[in-house]
């Protein structure tokens, strides 16, 4: 890994840790940090040795609250265009690694930061977290994802609320709607997430990869073809020694050992 500024990465056994480590700026994200992220998703994919990544902000306050304002006050239409892109796509490198990708929120996720927490498969909150898509009050739409990715979480008129008010709503509220897997007290979610993570790298790691890319792939389809997609998908685990060993392990009374293979 490449030395980076705002991003800490540590490998905890089979479970990736990443916290965005900016807390003066509350983690917001500057062209530098996109790039750091990249970088860092990039390289999770390849390693097969890591099996689920909690993705967190640094210091007491923010998850990341946001696109960096004060970055993005700099930025000409061409320079604007490659900042939207760039944050495109980094969303789209944490959405399609192939490893899960807990968000552990622990303050504000506003703007780009909710959209990097909604690009994340399950989130788990503090008590403190908020969240909300604050650009109309800035004067611009959410240029990250939001706009989509939201929607499909909460559904239209929840996502339609969120994002013409610019409201902030609270871990409870987050949690109600749906939002968040759950919430926990502020020194409990680490654990919470690393308990979380482990139970998920136990599992075989084919049919975790497998199944966070057919969930994703067949949302974009209609019920019939997502079905027999699901149908090919579940094939190929025939082709695994992890659906051998998980099999034989069951009818042996025992843990499987699973191998990744
Ligand atoms: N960017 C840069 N700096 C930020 C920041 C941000 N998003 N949020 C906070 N900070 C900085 C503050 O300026 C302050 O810096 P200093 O004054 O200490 O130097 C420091 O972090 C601490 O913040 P506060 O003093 O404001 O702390 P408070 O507890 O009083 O308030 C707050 C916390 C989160 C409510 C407040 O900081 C706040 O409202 N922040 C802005 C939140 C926000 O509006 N976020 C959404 C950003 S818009 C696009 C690409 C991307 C996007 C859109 C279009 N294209 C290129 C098409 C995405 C846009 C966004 O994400």
């Amino acid at each position: 890994m490449h030395a980076m500024n705002n991003v800490r990465f540590e490998k905890k056994g089979a479970v990736a840790v990443v916290t965005i480590d900016r807390p003066k700026a509350l983690n917001a994200l500057n062209f530098e940090t996109l790039k750091e992220l990249q970088c860092c998703f990039y390289e999770i994919d390849m390693d097969r040795e890591i099996g689920a990544v909690i993705l967190t902000g640094g210091g007491e306050k923010a998850f990341v609250a946001g696109a960096d304002i004060a970055h993005m006050q700099e930025l000409d239409a061409r320079a604007g265009a490659e900042f939207a892109e760039l944050g495109h796509q980094v969303m789209s490198a944490v959405e399609n690694l192939k490893q899960p990708v807990i968000a552990a929120v622990n303050g504000f996720a506003l703007g780009g930061g909710c959209e990097l927490a909604i690009s994340c498969d399950i989130r788990i909150a503090s008590e403190n977290a908020r969240f909300g898509q604050p650009e109309v009050n800035l004067g611009v739409i959410p240029g990250f994802g939001g706009t989509q990715r939201l929607p499909r979480i909460i559904g239209r008129g929840l996502a339609a609320e969120l994002l013409f008010t610019g409201d902030m709503i609270d871990a409870t509220e987050a949690h109600r709607i749906g939002l968040v897997n759950k919430v926990v007290l502020a020194e409990q979610l680490l654990p919470t997430c690393m308990t979380m993570a482990e139970k998920i790298t136990s599992k075989g790691p084919v049919a975790i990869r497998l199944c966070k890319e057919t969930m994703k792939n067949g949302l974009e389809m209609d019920i019939g073809r997502a079905c027999r997609y699901e149908a090919v998908q579940f094939g190929q685990c025939f082709a695994t020694s992890d659906q051998k060993e998980g099999m034989k392990a069951f009818l042996e009374k025992r843990r499987a050992e699973f191998t990744g293979e």
